[in-house]
């Protein structure tokens, strides 16, 4: 395919040779108005790393509470603590509850966030963590954010080690890669005022990964941020990244404005979103996967951006309540075989995988094993 934007061209080369991009180069594929020449090169790098391989899970959202002192101006999910009407805080019963509601052997993963309630000590996640290892011994525990330890570890008096220490003792798997928003301060301001700084969540996302944990990292776009700031925030993730290698995932989020500070706002366009999805996999080099998160692109630009560097479509996301909040309208929660058709209509091959990416099996009771180490699909790790 025949390259419209020549200012592109010098960094095709780097792309063909394995080349690091600089910031500038970042910039430039973000402004270009050649989306589908940005597209190819992300597919080349994408098809390089895995082929024609397209990644989902079988997952559960769960959130103890959506009660949170930080009142975020892009958040539609949460309720500050004194109000009396719409916050919910489960016991760990009723979060078991929950959580039982949809889980059968088939689910390999709980994604569980929620707000920074200020009575929820450490005690409370401890608890919650034994209770659904003791009853769902096979799920993988995705939970809490760089944002929510980091409160956890102010709120209980503890040290961020400590934290990390417990909870893992207690059944802690892995950590979602939520709130890391825009790391540039001035934006942060705008849209995350009380929230911890740029500087910190990476921080925090360091010290997990020196835990012995895998996270993933997000970014959230499509407000009131610049390219700029866009690429400046895959830089931070990607220095970040050579120094620790625990990331495993990286997802651009659509903002999504209805019922946020910013309603006055449009929802992000395909362009925005299949270009950020393209900028995010030449810039970021170092982590292996990308993922179009479908319940906010919407099921048809997922598909389209596992042909614009994505490789990952996240999963069957049962009761996911952040993005419906803020008027998200994809659809809550898809069966294993509708992922499965969304990824062979847009021609690549879907492989079901556990939350380390390893590819997984249903056996005929509808458990699962993995199937062969990730190596053998041409991954590295
Ligand atoms: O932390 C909040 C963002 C995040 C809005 O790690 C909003 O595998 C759009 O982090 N419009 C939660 N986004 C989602 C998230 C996530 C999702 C799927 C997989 C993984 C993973 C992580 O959503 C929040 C915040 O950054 N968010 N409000 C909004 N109005």
């Amino acid at each position: 395919m025949k390259i419209q934007d020549t200012n592109l061209l010098p960094i095709a080369d780097k792309v063909s040779s394995g080349e690091r991009l600089t910031y500038e180069d970042g910039l430039v594929l973000a402004r270009s108005k050649d989306l589908l020449s940005v597209g190819n090169l992300a597919n080349s790098v994408r098809e390089r790393l895995h082929g024609d391989a397209a990644f989902f899970n079988i997952n559960r959202h769960l959130n103890p509470t959506n009660v949170c002192i930080a009142s975020c101006k892009l958040c539609a999910f949460s309720v500050p603590f004194r109000e009396k009407e719409n916050g919910w805080t489960y016991s760990v019963d009723q979060a078991i509850e929950v959580a039982g509601r949809d889980v059968d052997p088939s689910v390999s993963e709980l994604h569980i966030v929620g707000g920074l309630h200020p009575k929820l000590r450490i005690e409370y996640y401890e608890s919650l963590f034994q209770d659904l290892k003791q009853r769902f011994p096979w799920i993988h525990l995705k939970a809490l954010t760089m944002v929510e330890l980091d409160f956890l570890a102010s709120s209980s008096r503890l040290t961020l080690k400590q934290v990390l220490e417990r909870l893992k003792a207690a059944g802690l798997d892995s950590c979602p890669g939520g709130g890391a928003e825009i790391f540039a301060e001035e934006i942060r301001q705008q849209i995350c005022d009380h929230k911890m700084t740029g500087e910190r969540w990476l921080e925090v996302a360091r010290s997990v990964h020196d835990a012995g944990l895998r996270s993933n990292c997000t970014m959230l776009y499509g407000h009131v941020e610049s390219a700029e700031h866009r690429i400046d925030h895959l830089v931070k993730l990607r220095q970040l990244q050579d120094d620790t290698g625990g990331f495993q995932c990286f997802i651009p989020l659509s903002f999504h404005p209805e019922n946020t500070e910013f309603s006055h706002l449009p929802p992000t366009g395909g362009r925005l979103d299949l270009q950020t999805i393209a900028v995010s996999r030449l810039m970021l080099d170092n982590i292996p996967h990308i993922k179009a998160y479908w319940i906010m692109l919407g099921q048809k630009v997922a598909q389209i951006a596992l042909h614009f560097g994505a490789d990952d479509l996240d999963g069957t996301v049962v009761d996911e309540r952040i993005t419906l909040a803020a008027g998200g309208a994809a659809g809550n929660g898809l069966s294993r075989e509708r992922l499965e058709a969304l990824i062979v209509e847009a021609g690549r091959r879907p492989i079901l995988r556990d939350t380390l990416y390893r590819p997984l099996e249903l056996s005929s009771e509808g458990g699962q094993h993995i199937e062969k180490p990730w190596d053998q699909v041409g991954l590295g790790a």
